[in-house]
Order: structure tokens, then C-alpha cells, then sequence
């Protein structure tokens, strides 16, 4: 580890505090084997708590189907275990042969249903124990991983997913890949776990360049923006990588750091932080860059109570010059002043666009990412059929939407009719709120929900979309993200309007982000029945459509009038 500044200011040192439980597992567990090969291969539905917690290393949740829990425990009977497996793919790329290879093993071994993830993942859902293994292996038999998907390491790094065919975008395709492959764990736990790789003399001594053998305090999330495509949201990460072209050329990146949502109720020093711009690094930078600030974080980050480990805390802590400062000075970064940049802006991806080759993408909304066959939309049908025919390429988006790629113009009526013979929504079906609507999974699968977020989605967009009908608003771009808890996996704190779980039945309301993502909102209600959460909003929304400034946001009135303002109009 590199040395503490003998400058440091007077802030309680994380180290000198008793570390959390799950440092001394990293320390113990051979380079995040434990005993989890064993126990996968053994009898039971479920791994033992340190193998829960090793297991999130190599892409996967142990979780339980919490609609079943209680009348189950009634009866005297087990919880129904089964795990959550995450692909890690930067910038959310897929062949279409390896989406018809996890479309498949949906079936063989999950729940018949892929979920897309907000950071441009796939997850599967309902894996049982005894199936892990072969899943992962299938995954990686498909050139894809789940390696480091989860864990307290660098996740899936994302990328605008725009995939329009010039340089400016196959060289943010080569930098996510190139970040991806080299910030994984150099352990070779995860291909003897999963994939039978032999053990050696050397398993569970391997030299972790970047991480250490604790690797890092807490879950480390990269993305890389241009300022006319924030899709990703870079300011949610704990590190972005805003590029700057000069026509074709890149000149360099914009670094932002310390982005984070997680927060925990009743904690008042956990909160939701929108990133800082550190300043700019130059084109050759990248790599450098990432390992500079992810080893500031390894160094610094607090590793005694994890619920403030992440490099949002070391800033605040610290102060963004004193980390510039050691950024340059311990970790050797080549930091500039940032340079100027035109506003940030998120471009709407959906239906048809020119790829700029003559080919084709079509962006297809999917709610909350879940692709699954339902009585009356068979939308996991009809993306197996297109892709079975035309080979597209898919790329998933920040959004929970698939954009499949590289189409012929003259297949464009063929997929629309495969589409619309399913009952699949199109894009110019949706209005924007639908369009934009996030949420997360929540129940039945998260263990962290409080409330329901993927399953309330759609009758809530309906009542906004009533909402918004009602006062000529039904054209006007919302962003609306739902989650079941205050973690902020659908990056609630950002956008137009946040509904978080809070209680069973009752959300909190966050309100004045902005669309393009670069301001967070702020607490409106604290607690509001689902029911009300239209009600409630309503003088609001009837206000912004007859006082809104020219061109004004929803986000951008409610900043501007604030809370106390805001709760007056609701009177
Ligand atoms: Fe998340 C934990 C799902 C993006 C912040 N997140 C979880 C877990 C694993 C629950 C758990 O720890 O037991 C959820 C699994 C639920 C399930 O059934 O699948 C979960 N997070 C998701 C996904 C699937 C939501 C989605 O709708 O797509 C996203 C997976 C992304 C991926 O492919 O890697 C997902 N999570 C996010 C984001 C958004 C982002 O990164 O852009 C955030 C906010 C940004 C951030 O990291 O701060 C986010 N998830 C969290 C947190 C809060 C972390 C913190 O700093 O406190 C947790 C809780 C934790 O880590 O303890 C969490
Ligand atoms: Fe689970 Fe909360 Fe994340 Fe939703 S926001 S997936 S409820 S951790």
C-alpha cells in the first residue's frame, strides 16, 4: 500500500478502527476461494454467510423468493433459495450468438426470464444451487464472464451505448473493454471454482497487482460518457471518464469521482452524492488514470463499516483537494485542470436510427429490463426470433432497453412484424414517461427491498401518464425511476422524479434532478402511501405547466422553486 501523506488532515483514519467482518474474510479466503467449490458442489439450498459473501466476487447473490417466505415458514418449511448470476459486459455489448446463448440457458437454468440490468448487465434470476455451476460455465462457454460482476471490485463498466459506427464510438467500445479486462482480479479463484481450471502451487498466493489481498473497501463502478451522451449517468459512479473529441481525435477524458447513491435510512452521515469533476487526463491516460484513483480508494477507502466505504465518503472526508493532491502526488497522475465542455445531454435511443454504415439500429423498450414471455406479450419470443433471423447484434443501455444493431434497411418491416405479432410496445407506442420509467427488481427477489418497485412500474407509470394527461403534459420527456429502497439502484436520486421505498406500501419522493443527470434531487415527502403518490404530486405538476419557464424541465422547476416552495403549492 502506498504511504499516508505525513499532511493528512486531523480525519479519523478508517485503519485505526476494528475493520468489518468481511476484510478479514478477503484476507482469509485465498484470494476469494474460501471453501465456495466445495460448498456449491455440496448437499443444501444454500452457501454458508462466508460464502454468500465470496460468492458476489465471481458475479452472483444467493437470495430467496420473499413471495413465498412467510406462508412457507408457516408451514414449517425451507425458504426456496436460489441465486441471482450477473454478466459482467462492458458497455453492455453482446454478439447476437451470445444472446441466443443466454437466452437459452434462461430456461435450462434460470426463470425463464433475462433481466437487464441499469449498468448495462444481464442478470439471471432463480438459479438454484446446484445449477450455478454449469450456468457460469455456459456463460463463459459463450465468451462472456460473471467474474468481478459483483463484489468489492471494479463491476461492469459502462459505456455510451450509442452505436452509431464512426471512431469516436469504437474507441469508447475499446477503452470499456480495455478498462474491463484489465481491472479484473488477477486471482484464478473464479476459473477453478467455475470452470475446472486445475489448482497449483500458487492458487491462493496470487500477487494482486491493483487490489491486495483485500482487494477494495466496497463495490468500485466506472463509466465512460461524451457530453452529448450521458446515458450511463456518469455522475452516479464512483469513477467516470467524461471523452473530449476534437472532430475524430480524442483529446482526453473530463474525470469526475466519488458518484454513489447508497444510503441507509436513519443514517444521516450515508448519503446519495452526485460525482466531482477532478480535472483531465490525456488520451494515453486511461488505464493510469483508473488504477490512480481505484488505489487511492484501496488505500483510503474506510473498511470498517461498509456502509460508508465508498469513494464518495473519502472525498467528503478528505476534500476534493487534498485528493487531487494525492492523486498526484502518491499515485503519480498526470492530473490537468478540466477542460471546458459543452452541456451534457442524454440522446433518446429508442426506434429506428441510421448507424451511419447503412445498417440500422432499433432501440426496443423493455420494462424494467425484464425480458420474459407474458400471456398477452411475448417479448422474449419475438427478440429470440429477430435475432434467430437477422443476427443483430445487441447492446443493452443505462435504460433497461435493448438497441439491436447492424440492421439491413430492408429487414426493418420484417422485425417491426415480429415485434408487433408478439404484442410487443414499439417505442412510438410508449409515451416519453414510459419511455424514460425506470425501476428495479425489488420483490420478489432483492433481499434489501422494503416496498415493491418492477412490479408497481407499469400501473405507475399509468397514473403519472393520467397525471400528466391531465394538465398537457403527456408529450413532456419525465424521467421517473422507481426503487424498492433507498440504494438507488435505479439511480432514483437522479432524473425528474424518485419514488424510494421506504415502507411497506409508502415511498419517499425525491423531485429536482435533471434530465441529462448532472444535479441530484432532493427529499420532497418522506413517507407517502402508493395510492397518494399521484395526489400528492399534483399541484406540482399543475403548477409547472402553467408557470414552467421556456423549455423548462419538471426537475428543473422543482430545483428552482425548491422544497419549501414546492410543499407550499401542495398546501
Ligand atoms: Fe444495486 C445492492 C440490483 C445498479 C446501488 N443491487 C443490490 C442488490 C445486489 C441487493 C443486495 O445487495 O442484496 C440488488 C439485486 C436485486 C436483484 O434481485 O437482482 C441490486 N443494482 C441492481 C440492479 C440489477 C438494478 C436494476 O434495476 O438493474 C443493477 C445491477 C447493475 C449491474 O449490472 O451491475 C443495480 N445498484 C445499482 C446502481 C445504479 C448504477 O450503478 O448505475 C446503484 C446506485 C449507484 C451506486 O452504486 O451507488 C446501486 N445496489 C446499490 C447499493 C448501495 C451501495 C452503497 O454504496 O451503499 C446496494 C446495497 C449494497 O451494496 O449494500 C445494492
Ligand atoms: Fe434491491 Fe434496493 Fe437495489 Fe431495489 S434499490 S434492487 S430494492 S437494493
Amino acid at each position: 500500500m502506498a504511504p499516508q501523506d505525513a499532511a493528512t488532515p486531523p480525519v479519523p483514519a478508517p485503519a485505526a478502527r476494528a475493520l468489518s467482518g468481511v476484510e478479514a474474510l478477503k484476507q482469509s479466503s485465498r484470494r476469494l476461494r474460501g471453501d465456495l467449490a466445495a460448498e456449491l458442489a455440496g448437499p443444501g439450498a444454500q452457501v454458508s454467510e462466508d460464502g454468500y459473501n465470496l460468492l458476489k466476487f465471481h458475479g452472483s447473490y444467493e437470495q430467496y423468493d420473499r413471495d413465498t417466505a412467510t406462508e412457507r415458514k408457516q408451514r414449517g418449511e425451507e425458504k426456496e433459495y436460489n441465486f441471482m448470476l450477473r454478466v459482467r459486459m462492458p458497455g453492455g455489448i453482446l454478439t447476437a450468438a451470445q444472446y441466443l446463448a443466454l437466452d437459452e440457458l434462461a430456461d435450462r437454468y434460470g426463470n425463464a426470464s433475462l433481466r437487464i440490468t441499469t449498468r448495462q448487465g444481464v442478470q439471471f434470476h432463480g438459479v438454484i444451487k446446484g445449477n450455478l455451476k454449469a450456468t457460469a460455465a455456459a456463460i463463459n462457454a459463450a465468451l462472456l464472464t460473471t467474474q468481478a460482476a459483483c463484489g468489492d471490485v471494479v463491476r461492469n463498466v459502462m459505456s455510451t451505448p450509442r452505436p452509431l459506427r464512426d471512431a469516436r464510438h469504437a474507441r469508447l467500445v475499446a477503452d470499456a473493454k480495455l478498462l474491463s479486462a484489465r481491472l479484473l482480479p488477477a486471482s484464478r479463484a473464479y476459473h477453478q471454482i467455475f470452470l475446472d481450471e486445475p489448482d497449483t502451487a500458487a492458487s491462493g498466493e496470487e500477487f494482486e497487482p491493483l487490489y491486495g489481498s483485500t482487494y477494495l473497501p466496497r463495490k468500485f463502478k466506472i463509466a465512460i460518457a461524451t457530453p452529448d451522451d450521458n446515458t450511463v449517468d456518469v455522475f452516479a459512479n464512483d469513477l467516470g471518464f467524461i471523452a473530449l473529441f476534437e472532430g475524430d481525435t480524442l483529446l482526453g477524458y473530463n474525470l469526475t469521482a466519488g458518484g454513489g447513491f447508497g444510503m441507509t435510512h436513519n443514517r444521516k452521515d450515508t448519503y446519495p452524492r452526485a460525482a466531482s469533476i477532478l480535472g483531465f487526463v490525456a488520451a494515453d491516460q486511461l488505464l493510469p488514470a483508473a488504477e490512480a484513483v481505484i488505489s487511492l480508494q484501496r488505500d483510503n477507502g474506510d473498511r470498517s463499516d461498509r456502509k460508508r466505504a465508498r469513494l464518495k465518503y473519502v472525498l467528503d472526508d478528505r476534500g476534493l483537494d487534498w485528493v487531487k493532491a494525492e492523486l498526484i502526488g502518491t499515485y503519480h497522475l498526470n492530473l490537468q485542470d478540466a477542460r471546458p465542455m459543452p452541456p451534457i445531454a442524454v440522446p433518446d435511443l429508442l426506434g429506428w436510427h441510421d448507424q451511419g454504415d447503412g445498417q440500422l439500429w432499433l432501440g426496443v423498450p423493455l420494462p424494467s429490463g425484464r425480458i420474459v414471455d407474458t400471456a398477452t406479450v411475448r417479448l422474449r419470443t419475438a427478440l429470440r426470433e429477430i435475432v434467430q433471423r437477422f443476427g443483430p447484434d445487441p447492446v443493452m443501455t443505462p435504460q433497461q432497453d435493448v438497441l439491436l444493431t447492424n440492421i439491413a434497411p430492408a429487414h426493418r418491416g420484417a422485425i417491426e412484424q415480429i415485434l408487433r405479432g408478439h404484442g410487443v410496445a414499439l417505442s412510438e407506442d410508449l409515451t416519453p414517461l414510459a419511455r424514460w420509467a425506470l425501476a428495479c427488481p425489488a420483490l420478489p427477489t432483492c433481499g434489501l427491498a422494503l416496498t415493491e418497485a418492477e412490479r408497481v412500474r407499469a400501473p405507475l407509470v399509468e397514473i403519472f401518464e393520467g397525471l400528466l394527461r391531465r394538465h398537457g403534459l403527456i408529450e413532456e420527456r419525465i424521467s421517473l425511476r422507481i426503487t424498492g429502497c433507498p440504494n438507488g439502484c435505479a439511480r432514483t436520486y437522479a432524473g425528474d422524479i424518485g419514488i424510494v421505498g421506504r415502507v411497506p406500501g409508502a415511498y419517499a419522493i425525491y423531485v429536482g434532478g435533471d434530465f441529462a443527470g448532472t444535479r441530484l434531487s432532493f427529499k420532497l415527502y418522506e413517507r407517502v402511501k402508493e395510492e397518494r403518490l399521484v395526489a400528492t404530486l399534483e399541484p406540482i405538476v399543475a403548477r409547472f405547466a402553467r408557470d414552467r419557464a421556456p423549455g423548462e424541465g419538471f426537475g428543473d422547476f422543482c430545483h428552482r422553486h425548491g422544497a419549501a416552495a414546492l410543499l407550499a403549492m401542495v398546501g
